[in-house]
């Protein structure tokens, strides 16, 4: 398998998580998984980003309830960095639907709906790149080296 690339990818812990009080089980959970936080921020978001950023669901029988939930309640959005972080992210969040979702994973562990399902990640890079430049400025995201890279990355 090729070294996987040093990647920023697109978080948001949706209305559900801020709602229950799980922003701090998800981040924590990226925390110790070894990603690192490079921008963060709490918004309500306003209709026409909300539409912008599902716009590839527009038309479908869920977007105008997926869109009424996700513009309904704050949200926590966040730019998390790693080697292969946007895959690794996808694996972390678990599938879809919660009740379908393996154990161990943040849908798996915490939820039952489909739609509510807590969380949203980036799923390719291209999906990536699109998102951040949605939702964060440049200004608002930090490059820094953590302390932490020399364990988390040890090639042994
Ligand atoms: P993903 O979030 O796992 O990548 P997508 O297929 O991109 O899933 O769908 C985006 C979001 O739309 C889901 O996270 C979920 O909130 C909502 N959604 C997707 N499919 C359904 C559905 O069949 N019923 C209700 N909501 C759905």
């Amino acid at each position: 398998m090729p070294p996987a690339a040093f990647e920023t990818t697109l978080l948001i812990a949706k209305p559900d998580a801020v709602q229950r009080g799980l922003v701090g089980e998800i981040v924590g959970r990226l925390e110790r998984k070894g990603l690192q936080l490079a921008g963060m921020k709490l918004v309500h978001v306003p209709r026409k980003l909300a539409e912008q950023h599902y716009a590839e669901h527009a038309g479908k029988g869920f977007f105008d309830g997926l869109i009424a939930f996700f513009t309904s309640a704050p949200v926590v959005v966040m730019a998390v960095r790693g080697v292969g972080s946007i895959a690794v992210c996808r694996t972390l969040i678990g599938a879809t639907n919660g009740r379908l979702a393996a154990p161990g994973t943040i849908r798996g562990d915490l939820g039952l709906s489909g739609g509510h399902n807590l969380i949203h990640g980036s799923d390719s890079p291209e999906s990536a790149e699109r998102e951040l430049s949605l939702w964060f400025d440049d200004a608002e995201l930090i490059d820094y080296t953590s302390s932490s890279q020399g364990d988390v990355y040890d090639p042994s």
